[in-house]
């Protein structure tokens, strides 16, 4: 960055400054992780001077010709990746791919199911002071009270009776794998599109380690930068025959000017993803979580559905006596990042919650395996135990920034 550096001082320095935090800390949000240099690159790139609307060959803009080819290049990667009929690959974000796909197939007032934010859903699903809960009838369904896992006949039950036009399958805080076939036959019983938002598992699925819904699903959203571990974007897939009406959502109904430089680096996370490490990778996210639960479930934590079958563990501090909040921060004090977040049925408010979501994503990337699973597990469970020892937490950042300092998360 020695451009910036000579331009920009200020900047530079706290990019220079958030690089040694990201090196030295210990990420364990389910849906962060670390895009590889080549991603980077593509996002910094001289796409960023181009405006593009429009769709390969059929543009609005002239000077096209590379631009066409890198997205071309990119839809081709993510079709084959996934086995879908169709990707659209402009979308910015995940709450920007849901809204186009709402509008693809929704008019304004129209019923949806989703599964509850408390229980694991996402905002864009339903919640009241998201535009999904605004502008849409949303009728939630929720995890079993007894097990936290998806009770399928509860579910359908609910959609024999609310009617739905669409239901949401895909979550941000589920530690248990979906039956992509179940949720097909409800929506074929009730006549609803299967909507299958795999934003956190994407690169699970793109890996082999996680079910793939693509020949269930009638729509399927996703982000790039989480499991997948790409450019943050977004893209959106669906069979061919419902293409047109989601590229038509994307853009001219819910974008203007595609991000290119994005889209670029989505093409190289698809190739990335499409090389035969991923599939060791994306296996190894879902070891690492097992372990790293089995060590929390050990030493007296109680794990949401009681395991964990994804790059995800979802904790209930409830009998330590400690809020997700409080927790949060000890941890944060003690080098260890990772966020708060509502249990089933959550007594208590969203800024406080009675639970923490950790994920194995981002360490697996820097190369951290079984062992370090289980160390870093002791590490979270001393600090939750103890959240104001300041000399432990000081004891447990010296550990973490020992146990990064071996795994550099850019070589
Ligand atoms: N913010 C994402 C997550 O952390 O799950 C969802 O949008």
């Amino acid at each position: 960055m020695s451009y910036l550096k000579q331009t920009d001082g200020a900047v530079y320095e706290l990019l220079q400054k958030e690089l040694e935090y990201q090196q030295k800390t210990l990420r364990l949000i389910a849906s962060e992780n670390y895009a590889s240099r080549a991603v980077m690159e593509a996002t910094g790139s001289v796409l960023t001077n181009k405006y593009a609307e429009g769709y390969p060959k059929k543009r609005y803009y002239a000077g096209n010709q590379y631009v066409d080819e890198i997205e071309i290049l990119a839809i081709e990667r993510a079709k084959k990746l996934f086995g879908a009929g169709h990707a659209n690959v402009q979308p910015h974000a995940g709450a920007s791919a849901n809204i186009a796909a709402f509008y693809a197939f929704l008019e304004i007032g129209d019923k949806f199911m989703g599964l509850d934010l408390a229980n694991g859903g996402h905002l864009t699903h339903g919640s009241p002071v998201n535009f999904s809960g605004k502008w849409f009838r949303p009728c939630a369904y929720t995890v079993d009270r007894k097990t936290e896992a998806l009770d399928y006949n509860q579910i359908r039950k609910r959609a024999l009776e609310e009617k739905p036009k669409l239901i949401i399958c895909g979550y941000t805080a589920y530690p248990l794998i979906i039956d992509f076939k179940a949720f097909r036959e409800i929506c074929d019983e009730v006549g609803a599109i299967m909507m299958a938002d795999i934003s956190h598992f994407a690169g699970l699925v793109a890996g082999g380690a996680y079910p793939s819904p693509a020949k269930y699903a009638d729509i399927i959203t996703t982000t790039t930068h989480k499991t997948l571990r790409g450019p943050r974007g977004a893209m959106i897939m669906c069979p061919e025959a419902n293409a047109q009406k989601i590229d038509k959502a994307v853009f001219p109904g819910m974008q203007g000017g595609p991000l290119e430089h994005c889209i670029a680096a989505k093409a190289v996370c698809f190739h990335e993803a499409l090389q035969p490490e991923f599939k060791a990778y994306a296996a190894q996210i879902v070891k690492n979580a097992k372990v790293l639960a089995d060590e929390l479930a050990a030493h007296g934590l109680r794990l949401v559905a009681g395991k964990t079958e994804t790059h995800l563990i979802l904790v209930d501090l409830t009998p330590k006596g400690i809020t997700g909040k409080e927790a949060q921060l000890a941890l944060e004090e003690a080098g260890i990042i990772s966020n708060r977040n509502a249990i089933p049925y959550d007594p208590r408010p969203p800024f406080v919650t009675s639970g923490l979501r950790l994920g194995t994503p981002a360490l697996t990337t820097r190369g951290m395996k079984e062992g370090e699973m289980k160390h870093i597990g002791q590490l979270i469970v001393k600090v939750i135990e103890n959240p104001n020892d300041s000399e432990l937490k000081l004891r447990v950042r010296k550990e973490t920034e020992e146990l990064c300092s071996r795994f550099p998360i850019y070589k």
